[in-house]
């Protein structure tokens, strides 16, 4: 089954010490602060804990120095019913990310589909599955030709290209929160996105607003006999969006600090690969 929340198995990777001065950042991010890295391993301790804790089988891969951005491992492939499509991330320092990332996908038993045009970009940030279909946002990370891509790999689903400016990836500020749920940001981008979305879909979603952007990358688990599970940031981080999630009935809620990879643009979502290996 593959449903939205729906993972057996997660994939992370270490954090390098390189990030602190290598990783990319968007103009304007997270200005003047530095990645205290120790600070920034121990939230992924307790992130990579929290999966754990929730029963899936986590791989964690090692941190590569000769590759900054390593940790968001969610930009490097995209997996769904037991096929990971290996993404040609759109930045090139982060292009050799996905060796490492297809060898341990490939030893867990999916089948592999690379993205070997060299004319397409994709970012798995940009790709938002719903359980019934596809959104893939066009940024500056992937491009038509990484969609078009996709749209081949993945055919049992519909897939919808929607455009994305103002943040790095369309789930910076749009992720999934529950089977029908979109969380969403309240910018003017972030509503203007999801109605662009949901005029293109036969699905009626319901949506959970968030007052922060940044508050709606949040991490959905519906795990057998476990119920609904949000991994979301902190009320520390983002108090009034704290308070929407803490509207959600029937949650499992799980705030999760991410202060410091925020700051060269990772979310939660970006940290981990999950997929289902039950399929
Ligand atoms: C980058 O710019 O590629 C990294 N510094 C942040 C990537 C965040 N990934 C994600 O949102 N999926």
């Amino acid at each position: 089954m593959a449903g939205a929340g729906v993972y057996s198995h997660a994939l992370v990777r270490g954090i390098p010490e390189s990030l602190a001065a290598g990783a990319l950042r968007r103009e304007g991010s997270g200005e003047g602060s530095d990645v205290n890295t120790a600070s920034a391993r121990e939230e992924h301790r307790l992130y990579v804990q929290a999966l754990r804790d929730r029963s899936l089988v986590v791989t964690e891969l090692p941190a590569d120095e000769a590759y900054p951005d390593c940790v968001f491992v969610e930009d490097t492939a995209v997996v769904c019913g037991g096929t990971a499509l290996i993404a040609r991330p759109g930045a090139p320092s982060r292009r050799g990310e996905v060796t490492a990332i297809k060898k341990v996908l490939s030893d867990l038993g999916l089948n592999i589909v690379e993205m070997t045009d060299e004319t397409a970009a994709l970012d798995g940030g940009d790709i938002l599955f719903t359980g019934k279909e596809f959104f893939v946002g066009l940024s500056a990370r992937t491009n038509q030709r990484g969609a078009e891509i996709l749209a081949d790999v993945f055919k049992d689903y519909a897939v919808s290209k929607v455009s994305v400016s103002g943040a790095l990836h369309l789930k910076s500020f749009c992720t999934m929160a529950g089977p029908e749920l979109i969380a969403i940001g309240s910018s003017d981008q972030a509503q203007k996105t999801l109605m662009n979305m949901q005029e293109m879909s036969e699905h009626r979603y319901e949506k959970l607003t968030l007052p922060d952007d940044e508050a709606a990358n949040c991490v959905y688990l519906n795990i057998p006999n476990k119920g609904h599970v949000l991994l979301h940031r902190t009320a520390e981080e983002f108090p009034d969006s704290a308070k929407e999630f803490g509207k959600l009935k029937d949650y499992l809620l799980i705030p999760v600090r991410n202060t410091e990879l925020a700051k060269v643009d990772g979310g939660l979502t970006c940290c981990s690969i999950l997929f289902n290996k039950t399929v």
